[in-house]
């Protein structure tokens, strides 16, 4: 079982993996993250989990792992602050937003996160992403920083694009998704600046799910 190794603000930076847990079956979720503890840094969540076996899963995530909510939360600062505070008081060490939204909503979502962790989206991992986030990732991180983020989201699918967003970010958290089903390597996201690589299918999909968590983990171990 995952121990939480820190009591203050700050993600353990161990393996750098997260593991994002789409997996749809409450009972399996929690089987492939025993199985794969040892290897991960986080649990990221997402609708796919929270939808089918309820918003609970955070807090039993949460006693046994740093839990990620991935809620993308996109909306005006009084949602954002609703959404954001119940996430947290369910037990997420982190949530992920959206920074189109603007300064208020960001802004709103640092504060009701009250000591937890904000991550803002830059540029996303899958192509279309090209269309608008791409366009406006430097501008979006720059606006993160500005209010408060302590992490971004930078596409380990395009990892030239997280060198740029790095740039921009500084010392900040930079968590690249889009390794292993989206095409990218973990070892290349985190040379390219990536603080942690988020993977999801190729984990929970795999037969052997420990494997695959420790040869990513090997991959990343090349480069650090
Ligand atoms: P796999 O493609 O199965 O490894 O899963 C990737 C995970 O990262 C999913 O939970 C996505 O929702 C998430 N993600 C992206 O794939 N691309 C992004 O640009 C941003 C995220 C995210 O915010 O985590």
């Amino acid at each position: 079982m995952l121990r939480r190794l820190y009591a203050d603000d700050n993600m353990r930076k161990d393996t750098r993996l997260v593991l994002a847990l789409d997996e749809t079956d409450g009972e399996k979720a929690l089987a492939i993250v025993d199985k794969v503890s040892e290897y991960i840094d986080a649990v990221k969540i997402n609708w796919p989990l929270v939808l089918t076996a309820g918003p609970e899963m955070i807090t039993k995530l949460s006693d046994i792992s740093e839990v990620i909510c991935d809620f993308k939360v996109a909306d005006i600062p009084n949602t954002v602050s609703l959404i954001v505070s119940n996430a947290v008081k369910r037990g997420a060490s982190a949530v992920i937003v959206h920074a189109f939204t603007g300064d208020d909503s960001l802004r709103a979502a640092v504060e009701a996160a009250n000591g937890a962790e904000i991550y803002a989206v830059t540029e996303m991992s899958h192509p279309g992403a090209k269309m608008f986030t791409a366009q406006h990732a430097e501008e979006m991180a720059k606006l993160g920083v500005e209010c408060g983020a302590s992490g971004f989201i930078a596409p380990a699918t395009r990892p030239d694009r997280i060198k740029a967003i790095r740039a921009v970010v500084g010392d900040k958290k930079i968590l690249s998704p889009g390794v292993g089903a989206q095409g990218g390597s973990a070892s290349s996201a985190i040379q390219a600046g990536a603080d942690y690589v988020i993977v999801g299918r190729a984990i929970y999909n795999s037969e052997d799910p420990k494997a695959v968590a420790r040869t990513v983990c090997e991959d990343i171990r090349t480069v650090i």
